[in-house]
Parts: C-alpha cells; structure tokens; sequence
C-alpha cells in the first residue's frame, strides 16, 4: 500500500499556527504589489473562493476581510524538511514530491505499526504533535490513486481506496483529476467525449498509442488501476528557480539588475541551506506582450555564491536584445551537486576562484545572520534598498 500525504493550505497554516491572531481568520499569502498572486489561501479564505494564483485584487474583491502575509519560502522549506525526517520514521521508502507533499510505501509496515488505516491515523497525529499542521493523508495500492485518495476529504482527510473499490473510483474518475492530464491532453478529451479514466478503458490500448504515444500507453494503464512506478526514495532537486512578475513593466538596465540580484541571493540561499552547488544558470524574462526568453549558461566550477550566480544572470541578460518592456525576471540554477562533494581542493587557484570562495564566505556569513535573528533580509545589498 501507498500513503500520500498533502499539508492542508501549507502557507497559510504555518503563518496561523505562528500566530493566533490569524487563527480561524480568511489568510492569504501573497507577495507584495499589485500584480500579486496568491500562493494560498486558508481554508476559511477558500469559502469566498479566494484560491492559489489568483490576483491578490480579485481576492480582495471576493473576500474584503483577506488579510494578507507576506510568506517566507525558507522557512516553510525548513518545516517542510522536518514533516519529511517524521515521515522517514515510517517507512524508509519515502518519496518527497513537493514542499508539501510526499509518497510512502508502507508495505510491509503492517506488523509494526498496524493496518494502512491505522498508518495513516498515526502519521497525521505524529504530524500534528510534531509541528502543530494538519495534513491529508490518501492510501491506496497504486501511487497515482494514493494522490487521488488524499484529495478527496480536504482538510483534514484520511481516505483509504481499497483494492476492490479501485475499478469503481476509476469509473467515476474525473480525467481532469488524473495526475499528468493537462491542458492539452484536455483538448484532445474534450474532443473524444472522455469524461471519465473509466472512459479511457472503453478504447483499446492501440487507439491511445497512437493518438498520444507513450503517455497514451500510460493513460491506458492507469484505466486498468495499473501504475507502475514506485515510491522512489531521496529524489534529488534538480534545479531552484526564482521569479516574480513584477509590479509594473521595466524596460530600464538598473531596474532589471535589481531584479536579477534578488532573485539571485535567493536562490543562492536555497542552495547553501540544501549544501548544494549549482554549475549552471539560467535566466527567463517575460515580456509585456507574454513573450518570453530564457538563456542559460554552464559553469567551469560548481559554485554556492548568489554573487557568481548573479554576476552570470547580469551576463546572459545582456545577451538578450529586445527593446520591448519586461513583465517578469526569473533566476534558475540547475546541475546541482553535493557540496561537500562537489569540489576538490584546488592546489592552486585561479585569482577568480579565490575572489569566488572570499563571496561564498560573505553569503554565507549573511545567511546565518538571517537565521539567527529569523529574518533573511536582515543584511541586505545596498543596491536592493536604494
Ligand atoms: P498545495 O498543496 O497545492 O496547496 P496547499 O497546501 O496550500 O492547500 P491544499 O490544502 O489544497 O493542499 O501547495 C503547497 C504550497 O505550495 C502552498 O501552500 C503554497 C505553494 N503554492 C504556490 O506558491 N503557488 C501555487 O500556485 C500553488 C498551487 C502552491
Ligand atoms: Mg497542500
């Protein structure tokens, strides 16, 4: 059997938990301006159909009572590591899929910790007492139905789809509740009048091949309750990206460098709090018009420093010529390795090298000053006030 478990409103419970006065109340974290989206919203917000990725604007339209939270991602990255550590009590096949979510096989669990109901009951109370969050715990033979099951009660929720009832959940299945069916996939369904996974099994295997190559021959599976992929432990990141539309549009250099720099020292935080190393940036710039570049970079050396990392954003946007105004900026690394691993001592070192190790020392310097005092932007660029 499969458990997955989902953070009910992630978010926004953390900043409830954190303080009382928000308890209870419509909460929204949102970043700051007037092309803010929601990241979450609190259960008690979601009654006035305040929801993920909705402009703050219109949130406050539906809901005028809102108040809205900054949100700080290292931190709910921190709380997200400790829900992990409580889950790899379990089971050690844990699988983290997300900041809020992960998989666990909890096959074979049986004699010691009771039936797959009973896991489940004990993971959401060690969660609860642990760090003070509810969860939606879904357990079921297959991953992609486990998923399914924690959906299905929210908040709070502890489904169980038991073997046999698996072809009649498939039946009634929602497609557009299948992990993987996006908006393109939709269309052709649309087209199809397949409403249902159970629909996807009236058709033979053949006809979804062709039509949608090998996830049609995956789709095809899941309508017959078959997912074969397993709970795979210690997935590793692969890339940390950050980005932000911005308050209104840019098309001035200054402007853009600020942008790149902050995105920059964030995820060179992100990267020096996982002790990972990144050998390759990238950058990606939406236009007014919703165009949108990106360009990326490989690195000599795997580095941690936001500087280095900012100093190659700086030189891949310089790559772009547009005169058109810029809506958003992003900031990616990806390559990623284990820090500790990842570099060898170099006998001798190039002069650009050393200046590299000396920004490494300076970042990590200021994050641990952020943690100390619980805020990361306590020591800041100057050029990111002014
Ligand atoms: P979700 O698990 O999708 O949402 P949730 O935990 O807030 O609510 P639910 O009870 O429905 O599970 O996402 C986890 C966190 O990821 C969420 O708290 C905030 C963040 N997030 C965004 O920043 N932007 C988004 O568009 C979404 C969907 C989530
Ligand atoms: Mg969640």
């Amino acid at each position: 059997m499969i458990a997955h478990i989902d953070m009910d409103a992630f978010f926004a419970s953390v900043e409830q938990r954190d303080n009382p006065a928000l308890r209870g109340k419509p909460v929204a974290v949102a970043g700051r301006g007037q092309r803010a989206v929601v990241a979450t919203a609190s259960y008690e917000a979601r009654k006035f159909g305040v929801h993920s990725a909705m402009p703050v604007s219109t949130a406050k339209k539906r809901c005028p009572k809102l108040i809205i939270v900054p949100g700080n991602k290292t931190r709910y990255q921190e709380i997200s590591s400790q829900i992990m550590e409580i889950l790899a009590r379990f089971s050690p096949l844990v699988e983290s899929v997300s900041i809020d979510e992960a998989y666990l096989d909890v096959s074979g669990c049986e004699r010691l910790l009771g039936s797959p109901f009973e896991i489940g009951q004990k993971i959401k109370e060690e969660i609860f007492c642990k760090v003070g969050l509810t969860c939606s715990v879904g357990i079921a033979p297959v991953k992609f139905l486990a998923k399914i099951a924690s959906e299905m009660q929210k908040p709070q929720g502890l489904t169980l789809i038991h073997e046999e009832r698996v072809p009649e959940v498939i039946a009634s299945l929602p497609i557009e509740k299948v992990p993987g069916v996006g908006s393109q996939t939709m269309t052709e369904m649309t087209r199809l009048q397949i409403q249902t996974l159970g629909d996807v099994r009236r058709l033979p295997v053949e006809f979804w091949e062709k039509r949608l190559g090998k996830w049609g021959l995956r789709l095809h599976q899941l309508s017959r309750g078959i997912d074969t992929n397993p709970v795979e432990p210690l997935q590793e990141r692969k890339s940390i990206s950050s980005e932000t539309t911005l308050d209104r549009d840019i098309d001035d250099e200054p402007g853009v460098r600020k942008q790149l720099l902050a995105h920059s020292q964030q995820v060179g935080r992100e990267l020096r709090a996982a002790r990972l190393t990144c050998s390759q940036v990238s950058i990606k710039i939406r236009f007014a018009d919703f165009t949108q570049v990106s360009r990326s970079r490989k690195l000599h050396e795997p580095v941690c420093s936001s500087e280095v990392v900012f100093e190659l954003a700086v030189e891949l946007y310089k790559t772009i010529r547009s005169t058109k105004k810029i809506r958003l900026i992003g900031v990616g690394v990806s390559r990623l390795q284990d820090g500790n691993k990842a570099r060898q001592q170099h006998l001798f070192q190039t002069n650009e090298q050393q200046v590299d190790r000396q920004w490494e020392a300076v970042d990590t310097a200021i994050d641990a000053i952020g943690e100390k005092l619980g805020d990361t932007n306590t020591v800041v660029r100057a050029s990111l006030i002014f």
